[in-house]
């Protein structure tokens, strides 16, 4: 069995490279993006195969789609940041949207069959109303940012091509997805942030809004929930990935803060606020869980080992 995952250099993608060979399911290539950087697949090397992969690319995606001819396609390559989105609304959209058609429209012309999980957000979803949580994959979309609108649109595309085209694609939507190697998330900013202090790097930890209340689900959760709804989901149709349950950020704080070795000052920081801060958001995941998946992994294991994961990496060990 062949296995593409495009995005394989991703925080997801990684994880799920690991899972996978792990779980030895025959030739696996990550498609790795030119501009990417590699640290965290640089220990497979030599493990599995690596492809330059640009998913903007038409002739790119053509040429690569062609030469592995894929059993599986995990299609996680996306501008994935909805701060980015704001900077660049253009060329979200264009990786996201047009990124996604050229995977399809490849598979279409070389005239094969594979299963292809198409992997949304949660974002989709946008402006949650305090009666509709836990949110249901039923949920009206209502996107606030160019980020959420691009994810809008490869979801639809993907229903769009598993209808008129057949094809086997199956749409996740992630809601926050954390754990170690995780960049720019409030539990991630959190625990570097402690380290750099921890390090002596930093005398304070500055912090955003600590009212909001998410769903985290630890990365090695989500890629076996990738697996089960590979095996087992309906295809054109779609699952969100949740923990289904909620968490605000200011406890995470202080979840991290007990797990510091020094005293930390906390200062607020302005800058950090997002545009356009979704204050509730929590998923139902009583799809999936239909399928056999529950996450497994317990809040405070994941930050435990994103503690150790930024220690390890500041303090440059392996
Ligand atoms: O932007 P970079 O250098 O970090 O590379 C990202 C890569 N990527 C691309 N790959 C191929 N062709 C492109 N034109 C292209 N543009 C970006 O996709 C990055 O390595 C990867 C996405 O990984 P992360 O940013 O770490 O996202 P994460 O958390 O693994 O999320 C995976 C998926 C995304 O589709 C999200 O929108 C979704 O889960 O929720």
């Amino acid at each position: 069995m062949k296995v593409l995952i495009t995005g394989g250099a991703g925080f997801i993608g990684s994880h799920l490279a690991d899972f996978l060979l792990e779980k030895n399911v025959g030739e696996i290539y990550i498609g790795h993006w030119s501009g990417e950087k590699t640290e965290n697949i640089d220990h497979l090397k030599g493990k599995i195969n690596f492809v330059n992969l640009d998913i903007k690319s038409t002739e790119n995606v053509r040429n690569i789609i062609s030469k592995i001819r894929p059993d599986i396609i995990f299609h996680l390559a996306a501008q994935s940041y909805m701060t980015e989105s704001w900077k660049d609304p253009k060329g979200t959209l264009e990786t996201n949207i047009i990124g996604t058609f050229n995977i399809f429209d490849a598979v279409i012309k070389e005239g094969i069959d594979p299963i292809i999980l198409s992997i949304c957000s949660s974002a989709e979803y946008g402006m949650i109303k305090k009666d509709e949580v836990p949110v249901k994959e039923t949920n009206e979309f209502r996107p606030l940012s160019p980020y959420s609108v691009s994810k809008v649109a490869q979801d639809m595309l993907s229903y769009q091509y598993s209808k008129s085209h057949n094809l086997k694609i199956i749409r996740v939507r992630f809601f926050n997805i954390t754990g170690p190697r995780k960049k720019y998330d409030a539990c991630s900013d959190f625990a570097k942030g402690i380290v750099d202090v921890e390090n002596g790097n930093n005398d304070f930890l500055k912090v955003g809004n600590l009212e909001g209340v998410r769903d985290f689900t630890d990365v090695r959760d989500a890629v076996n929930a990738l697996w089960t709804l590979y095996k087992k989901g309906e295809h054109g149709d779609v699952y969100n990935v949740c923990s289904g349950n909620g968490i605000k950020v200011g406890d995470i704080l202080d979840k991290l803060l007990k797990m510091a070795t020094k005293d930390v000052r906390i200062e607020q920081d302005k800058e950090k606020l997002r545009v356009i801060d979704d204050p509730l958001y929590i998923g139902d995941n009583t799809k999936i869980s239909k399928l056999g998946w529950q996450p497994e992994i317990d809040i405070d294991k994941t930050l435990s080992d994103m503690m150790d994961y930024w220690r390890c990496k500041i303090n440059g060990k392996k």
